[in-house]
């Protein structure tokens, strides 16, 4: 083992930081709140609005609930330990371009995106920063103003994405363990972001464009013509990138494993619709697309998924098939 790939200390006295006060944020917020954790202000600080905290009701996974109260970062706190970014795929760039001017280069940022391409765009705007990504199947989301569910129990992969992020991933997984939640340090992170794109990628759009729940794309026409195509273009994209291969059919059982257990579930992707909040699609059916045009690979199905939900955004009955 090279010394940079020793683990190093976090700096700092242990704050843990956190761009992006929605449902994921406040979920980490709400079960490391026994220790030291803030939210990043967004800049401009409109998100303080004049308090200096911000407070919320955690309705935890055992059904027990609690009052949460997170101030927020100001320019007389410490500096964080680490920063955690749980903005949303589109909006993390410009987050960070914002923000991290004022942090410490020593200080490492995870990046908790769904999808891929907006991990990639920040390791390769900072490649000298400590940057680390997380896939995490733990599920939140945000029924009424001032509560936050944890709806689903799951895991956090913690991997490297920059070099100088190496000997970070342990104390990391270390610190974000101690909110009892499942932390796991991932040594290929990118594989386990590929595995969690082939889900989405499979079932997300479909719901969108179908305007249903997880499991009932798997009765639908439009899914079941088109579902073999797709999985194919993933399948060769996957290798083209350099990705553990899977065949197309492993892939389709990927997706409809997890489109049967979690059938009741409305997708992230769904739910943006349904509130009029921008989709992720660019960075999950966009992302294959844009990679296998990179590649010379023909990507109809993903780049014709990506278009209907691109219009569904524009005019809710333009995509619809
Ligand atoms: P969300 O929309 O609830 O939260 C995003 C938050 O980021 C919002 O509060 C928004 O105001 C804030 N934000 C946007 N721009 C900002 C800026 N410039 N500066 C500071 N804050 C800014 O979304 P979410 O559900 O929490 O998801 C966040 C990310 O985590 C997504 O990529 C999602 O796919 C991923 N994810 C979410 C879950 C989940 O269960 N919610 C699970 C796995 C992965
Ligand atoms: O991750 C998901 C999402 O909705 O984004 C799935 C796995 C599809 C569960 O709903």
């Amino acid at each position: 083992m090279s010394g940079r790939e020793e683990n190093q200390q976090l700096p700092g006295t242990g704050l843990i930081a956190i761009l992006g006060a929605g449902s994921l944020g406040r979920l980490w917020a709400g079960y490391l709140s026994a220790g030291k954790v803030a939210f990043v202000p967004r800049h401009g600080s409109a998100d303080v609005s004049g308090a200096d905290s911000l407070s919320y009701r955690l309705q935890r996974f055992d059904g027990s609930a609690a009052s949460v109260s997170i101030p927020w970062l100001t320019s007389s706190s410490e500096q964080p330990s680490v920063l955690l970014v749980t903005t949303k795929a589109g909006d993390t760039l410009g987050a960070l371009e914002s923000r991290l001017p004022e942090l410490p280069c020593d200080t490492p940022i995870v990046l908790f995106q769904n999808g891929m391409g907006s991990q990639q765009a920040v390791a390769e705007r900072w490649p000298r920063r400590p940057i680390l990504a997380a896939s995490t199947t733990e599920g939140a989301n945000r029924p009424q103003q001032g509560q936050t569910v944890h709806a689903g129990r799951g895991e956090t992969r913690v991997g490297a994405l920059t070099d100088r992020a190496r000997p970070f991933v342990k104390p990391v997984v270390q610190a974000l363990a101690a909110s009892g939640l499942k932390v796991h340090a991932e040594p290929d992170i990118r594989q386990r972001l590929w595995d969690k794109l082939i889900v989405n990628a499979g079932i997300n759009a479909f719901t969108a464009i179908l305007n249903c729940r997880n499991g009932d794309i798997l009765n639908s026409r439009f899914y079941l013509e088109r579902i073999d195509d797709l999985c194919a273009e993933i399948a060769a994209v996957l290798e083209a990138e350099g990705g553990r291969p899977l065949t197309p059919a492993m892939i389709r059982e990927r997706i409809e494993t997890v489109a049967q257990s979690t059938a009741n579930n409305t997708s992230s992707m769904l739910s943006d619709r349904q509130k009029g909040r921008t989709t992720e699609i660019d960075f999950i059916n966009g992302y294959v697309a844009r990679r296998g045009q990179a590649h010379g690979i023909e990507v109809p199905v993903n780049q014709m998924l990506t278009e209907r939900v691109q219009q569904l955004s524009a005019d809710p009955e333009a995509g619809r098939p």
